[in-house]
């Protein structure tokens, strides 16, 4: 009996598991398929507290333009050597006017776990601030190593002492030594 018992709980706890995963992933917006915590390939906005992630880079860029956007490569490293995305990119807004500001990566030269940052509006012309966002909150922490910049956009890395690398101006295979895999907050000018 006692066995019975626990078989059905443990029946009732992946029920209830796979249930919690759908509505996660149904609450994941744009895409019917957007994915979980987990997924590779994220998608987030200046401050936010949670991101959006997705097991393709081309999910991701789906949602990130609003669903302008679907036919980015696969992987975030063909993406980078795809020069008619790279126009698209940096001319489309979604829907909501949002643009993508930035792509971070994990891994030198594009590659591995992705982070774009969408922005309600491309950074204005000028060294100002336009957007921050902080990379702890969202996992990111001490992992960017190499980005792309976008929408008229500057990229600078913090580092936790407050010490800075950049503006990166253009894409950025390699962030170089001294803020690899520090960086745990971004600002946008
Ligand atoms: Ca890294």
């Amino acid at each position: 009996m006692m066995k019975r018992h626990q078989t059905l709980t443990a029946i009732a706890a992946t029920l209830a598991a796979t249930l919690l995963s759908v509505t996660h992933a149904s609450a994941g917006g744009a895409n019917a398929d957007s994915g979980t915590a987990t997924a590779p390939h994220c998608v987030a906005t200046p401050e936010a507290v949670q991101v959006t992630c997705f097991d393709t880079f081309r999910k991701a860029i789906s949602f990130a333009s609003g669903g302008r956007i679907n036919n980015a490569p696969t992987s975030a490293r063909a993406a980078a050597d795809d020069q008619g995305l790279q126009q698209r990119l940096a001319s489309t807004k979604s829907a909501s006017g949002y643009v993508i500001a930035a792509t971070l990566y994990d891994y030198a030269n594009y590659t591995g776990p992705s982070l774009t940052v969408w922005t309600p509006r491309p950074c204005k012309d000028g060294n100002g601030l336009d957007f921050s966002q902080d990379l702890k909150g969202i996992g990111w922490a001490n992992r960017v190593s190499s980005l792309q910049p976008w929408a008229n956009c500057w990229i600078k890395l913090f580092k936790e002492s407050g010490a800075v690398e950049g503006p990166y101006k253009t894409n950025t295979p390699d962030v170089g030594n001294y803020i690899n895999n520090r960086a745990v907050r971004i600002e946008l000018e």
